[in-house]
């Protein structure tokens, strides 16, 4: 990969992209204009229908990214391949949606990789703590050669893996007090991912976790079946989090990928050039995904602060007591996840960090 994500990004949409800045900063959480769509047209035999199903809702920006895949893929088919988007887990969470792409009865779909260690162990090493300083440097492994090499060891079971998004960097809220080291998390019934390695985070840091679909989520707080959970700020504001959530500490704990995935049963029922077109989209949708959230993430966290949430602010010393209480935790994982893996992956963070 020569170009990183940025610079790539920015060469399609120059004009957009400050468009964007400015909307961010006057319209809280107002998604920007679409990009407009590059390249040619690709001709090929045969029209086809994408049902795309995601968790997070349509005003997320999970969902803006889908909506630019679907203006690239259906403007670049001249209309062959019709897209049709499903938010809000309507067509199942995580799980249920990857196993319908396996049995062919949906076509796309793109979870966090975290519901998904189950299948794909590896793809644990995206849920040790505070594996990425900065989102730049995730960037930097999910497109390198890294990021490639698992996207198709995920090329398997059912399952074509074509490109990554992001989900971003995970803050804890709770209904019941601030908090503001590990201790404050004491009795407090946390709700994880369906994930052993998050489920380990909680027990270490001392709190109570339970593992939950993100689809049943906003109901158990709200029933206060579980006192708090972890999600970006603007997964946060999109599901609405901070109406039964009083409390927010800014953690940025773990970085979570999203991946996108196809139907083997489909794709290989699509023509190579439609396949490449479907590539080539993927790519687009995750910059522009990973550029509308970092670039709306203040502005959201903000609108929480507006809303009445009460976020707590960690200075570097109060961060270091959470890692420090979890480096246990990347012992206790080598070698499930790998340490070549860890190791590589740390090598090139450390390396990154010593350019800056
Ligand atoms: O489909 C939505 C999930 O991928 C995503 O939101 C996962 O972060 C997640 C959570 O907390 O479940």
């Amino acid at each position: 990969m020569t170009t990183t994500t940025t610079t790539r990004f920015v060469s399609v949409v120059g004009g957009a992209f400050l468009g964007l800045t400015a909307l961010s900063a006057s319209a809280a959480t107002e998604m920007p204009p679409l990009p407009d769509v590059t390249g040619d047209t690709v001709k090929a035999d045969g029209d086809f229908e994408i049902k795309f199903s995601i968790g997070t809702t349509e005003s997320g920006a999970q969902y803006r990214g889908l909506e630019y895949f679907e203006k690239i893929v259906e403007q670049r088919s001249d209309g062959h391949i019709q897209v049709a988007l499903f938010p809000g887990a309507q067509l199942g969470d995580d799980r249920q949606a990857t196993s319908a792409l396996q049995a062919g009865t949906l076509e796309m779909t793109m979870p966090s990789t975290s519901p998904l260690v189950n299948m794909f162990p590896k793809f644990a090493v995206f849920d040790l703590p505070f594996l990425f300083p900065k989102p730049e440097m995730a960037d930097a492994v999910l497109d390198g050669e890294i990021g490639q090499q698992m996207l198709d060891d995920a090329s398997s079971k059912g399952l074509v893996a074509i490109g990554w998004g992001e989900n971003g960097y995970r803050q804890l809220t709770n209904s019941q007090h601030p908090v503001e080291k590990p201790a404050d998390l004491e009795g407090l019934k946390i709700r994880t991912m369906e994930n052993e390695l998050h489920l380990d985070i909680w027990r270490t840091l001392g709190a109570n976790p339970t593992p939950m679909s993100f689809a049943e989520l906003f109901t158990a707080l709200e029933q206060g079946v579980v006192d708090g959970q972890e999600n970006p700020w603007i997964t946060i504001e999109s599901s609405k989090f901070n109406e039964v959530q009083d409390y927010a500490t800014e953690t940025n704990h773990v970085y979570t990928p999203f991946i996108t995935l196809v139907s083997a049963r489909f794709w290989d029922r699509l023509p190579e050039e439609y396949q490449q077109l479907l590539r080539d989209a993927a790519t687009k949708m995750g910059d522009y995904q990973r550029h509308v959230s970092r670039t709306l993430n203040d502005q959201i966290k903000q609108d929480l602060k507006d809303s009445g949430m009460q976020i707590t602010e960690l200075t570097p010393e109060q961060v270091k007591l959470f890692q420090d209480k979890l480096e246990p935790v990347y012992q206790d994982w080598r070698d499930e996840i790998g340490g070549e893996l860890i190791d590589d992956i740390r090598a090139q963070v450390q390396q990154a960090q010593a350019q800056q």
